[in-house]
C-alpha cells in the first residue's frame, strides 16, 4: 500500500526557536524569551533542570542579552522567512508546520485588540506559503505563552487563562482562516507535567494555597477546556477546517517479562496515552479518574467541562517521535536520557549525540498503538535527529547520520501504512538548524539546512543545503518510494 497522494510531507518549526525578534513590532514577552543557555544540561537530570523560579524569571526580565537567552534571537525567521520558504519549496514541500507566538497577536494576553504588526507578520507568512502551494499546518501555543499571564496569575493554574487564550484562538481563525485547514491547539499538551512553566506557565515558588502538582493538573484541566472550545470555535469559524491535538508519544517497553517491569510500562503507556484519550474520545479515563483521586488532586471543574470535552473532540491525532523508552523495577539499572524524560537504557537502541535512544520500529508500534486506540487520522508532525554538524571548508555538512534515522522512520512509517493506519501526513523536525527546546542550543542541528550561528549567536546565519537536503528532496518527489 502506497502512502496517499495527498501525503503530507514537510518540515515542523515553532515560532519561538526560528523567529528572533523577540522585542520588536510590539511582540511581548513570552516564557521563551527568559529561557536560558544550558550548555551543560546533564541529560540524566531532566527533571532538575527544567526547575524555573520566579527569581530566574525576574534576572532574564532584567537582562536584555540575547546570548544567554537564545530563543529571542533564534535564527531570525522574521527577517528570513522569505528564503526560508523558497528553501523548502525548493525540497518540494507539501506542509509546512509552524506555530504563531501568541505575543505577537497579544504582547501580554490581555489587550483589547489584536496588535496589527503581529497578525500581518502571519498573513504575509501564510501568502508566501501559498506562493509555493505549501499546506501550513498551524499550533496555536507551542512553548511560547505572554509571560505576563505566567507572572500574574500563575499561568494555565488560573481559569482566567481558558478565555484569555480561546478570544487569542478566534483572532487566528478569523484572520488567517482562509489560508489555514489545519490546526493544532497545544504542542505536546502532556509535556505540562514535564516541565509547566515552558507548556503552561507554572512556577512552583508561585503556588500559595495549593500545591505545585495541584497547580499542574488544574493547568492541564484549563488547556483540554480551552483546546474543546477552540476545536468548536474553528469550525464555526472556518468551514471544513480540522482540529488536531498533540501527544509527545513517549512509546514504553518493559525491560524484562517480568510482570513488575510490565506493569510499570503499562503505567507509563497509559499516563501518556490519557492526554490524546480526553482530546480524542472527550472524557478522562476511568483509570486516570481514580489515579488523581488516590493522589488526593481534586481538580476543579465548572458544570459544563465534562459536555465541553465530549462534544468538541479533536478531529486528528498528531505526535512528536523522537525514541522509546523502557522501564524496570529494579531501580540499580543504568538510565538513558529521552525527550525531557528518563528510563532504563535499552540495550538493543544505539543513541543520538544527546543521549536519546533511536527506535525506528518504536514509530511502527507507536502508529499501530495509537490508531487502533483511537480510529482517527494521524499525523506526525515532529521526528527528528539532534547533531553536532560539521561544516566543511567547501561549505558542504555531510549529514549520513540524519538521513539514516530518518530514513529508518520513514521506512517503519511507511510499514504501519502497509498495516492500515490512516497516517496523513509527516513534518520532520526540524527542516532548518534551530534553537533547541531543552538546552537552548544552537549546536543541536535537526535541520536539511545548516544555519551558519553558534550557540551564542555569532555567524552570518547563512542558509547552506546539507546532503539530508538532497536525499529529502528525492524522498517528497517519489512520495516516499525513494529513500536509499
Ligand atoms: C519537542 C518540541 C520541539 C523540539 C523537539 C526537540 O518536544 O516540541 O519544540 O524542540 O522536542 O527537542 P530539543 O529541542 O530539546 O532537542
Amino acid at each position: 500500500m502506497a502512502l496517499r497522494n495527498d501525503f503530507l510531507w514537510g518540515g515542523a518549526i515553532a515560532a519561538n526557536q526560528v523567529e528572533g525578534a523577540w522585542n520588536i513590532d510590539v511582540k511581548g514577552m513570552s516564557v521563551a524569551d527568559v529561557a536560558s543557555y544550558k550548555p551543560a544540561l546533564d541529560v540524566k537530570d531532566y527533571a532538575g533542570h527544567n526547575t524555573v523560579t520566579t527569581k530566574m524569571i525576574e534576572e532574564a526580565k532584567n537582562d536584555e542579552s540575547t546570548e544567554f537567552y537564545p530563543k529571542r534571537r533564534g535564527i531570525d525567521f522574521y527577517h528570513h522567512y522569505k528564503e526560508d520558504i523558497a528553501l523548502f519549496a525548493e525540497m518540494g514541500f507539501k506542509a509546512l508546520r509552524i506555530s504563531i507566538a501568541w505575543t505577537r497577536i497579544f504582547p501580554d494576553g490581555e489587550e483589547e485588540q489584536p496588535n496589527s504588526l503581529g497578525v500581518n507578520f502571519y498573513k504575509n507568512v501564510f501568502e508566501e506559503l501559498k506562493k509555493y502551494d505549501i499546506e501550513p499546518i498551524v499550533t496555536l501555543s507551542h512553548y511560547e505563552m505572554p509571560l505576563h499571564l505566567s507572572d500574574k496569575y500563575n499561568g494555565w493554574v488560573d481559569r482566567k487563562l481558558v478565555d484569555l487564550f480561546v478570544k487569542y484562538a478566534e483572532v487566528c481563525f478569523k484572520e488567517f482562516g482562509p489560508y489555514v485547514k489545519y490546526w493544532l491547539t497545544f504542542n505536546e499538551v502532556d509535556s505540562v507535567r514535564r516541565h509547566p512553566f515552558t507548556t503552561a506557565g507554572v512556577v512552583e515558588d508561585k503556588c500559595k494555597g495549593y500545591s505545585f502538582e495541584k497547580a499542574i493538573y488544574q493547568a492541564l484541566h484549563h488547556q483540554y477546556v480551552a483546546a474543546a472550545i477552540a476545536t468548536k470555535k474553528c469550525h464555526e469559524i472556518i468551514p471544513g477546517s480540522q482540529m488536531g491535538c498533540m501527544l509527545t508519544k513517549l512509546t514504553t517497553y518493559p525491560n524484562t517479562c517480568n510482570p513488575e517491569d510490565v506493569l510499570l510500562a503499562l503505567e507509563s503507556n497509559l499516563d501518556n496515552h490519557s492526554h490524546a484519550d480526553i482530546q480524542v474520545l472527550g472524557e478522562y479515563p476511568p483509570l486516570y479518574k481514580t489515579y488523581l483521586k488516590n493522589k488526593g488532586i481534586l481538580i476543579e471543574k465548572e458544570e459544563t467541562d465534562d459536555l465541553i470535552l465530549k462534544e468538541n473532540k479533536a478531529d486528528y491525532l498528531a505526535l512528536s517521535y523522537y525514541m522509546s523508552r523502557t522501564e524496570s523495577a529494579d531501580p540499580t539499572k543504568e538510565q538513558a536520557a529521552g525527550n525531557t524524560v528518563m528510563g532504563v537504557k535499552n540495550p538493543y537502541l544505539p543513541s543520538t549525540d544527546w543521549g536519546w535512544q533511536i527506535d525506528p520500529v518504536g514509530l511502527k508500534i507507536s502508529l499501530m498503538e495509537l490508531y487502533d486506540r483511537y480510529r482517527v487520522p494521524l499525523m506526525i508532525v515532529e521526528n527528528g535527529m539532534g547533531a553536532k554538524d560539521e561544516l566543511t571548508s567547501d561549505n558542504k555538512v555531510h549529514d549520513s547520520y540524519r538521513i539514516d534515522y530518518l530514513r529508518e522512520h520513514i521506512r517503519e512509517m511507511q510499514a504501519a501504512v502497509d498495516l492500515g493506519v490512516d497516517l496523513i501526513g509527516y513534518t520532520s523536525w526540524a527542516p532548518i538548524d534551530l534553537i533547541s527546546v531543552s538546552t537552548s542550543q544552537m549546536s543541536k542541528r535537526y535541520g536539511y539546512i545548516y544555519v551558519d550561528q553558534d550557540d551564542l549567536g555569532n555567524g552570518s546565519l547563512d542558509r547552506i543545503r546539507k546532503d539530508s537536503f538532497y536525499w529529502y528532496k528525492k524522498v517528497i518527489a517519489s512520495n516516499g518510494a525513494e529513500l536509499e
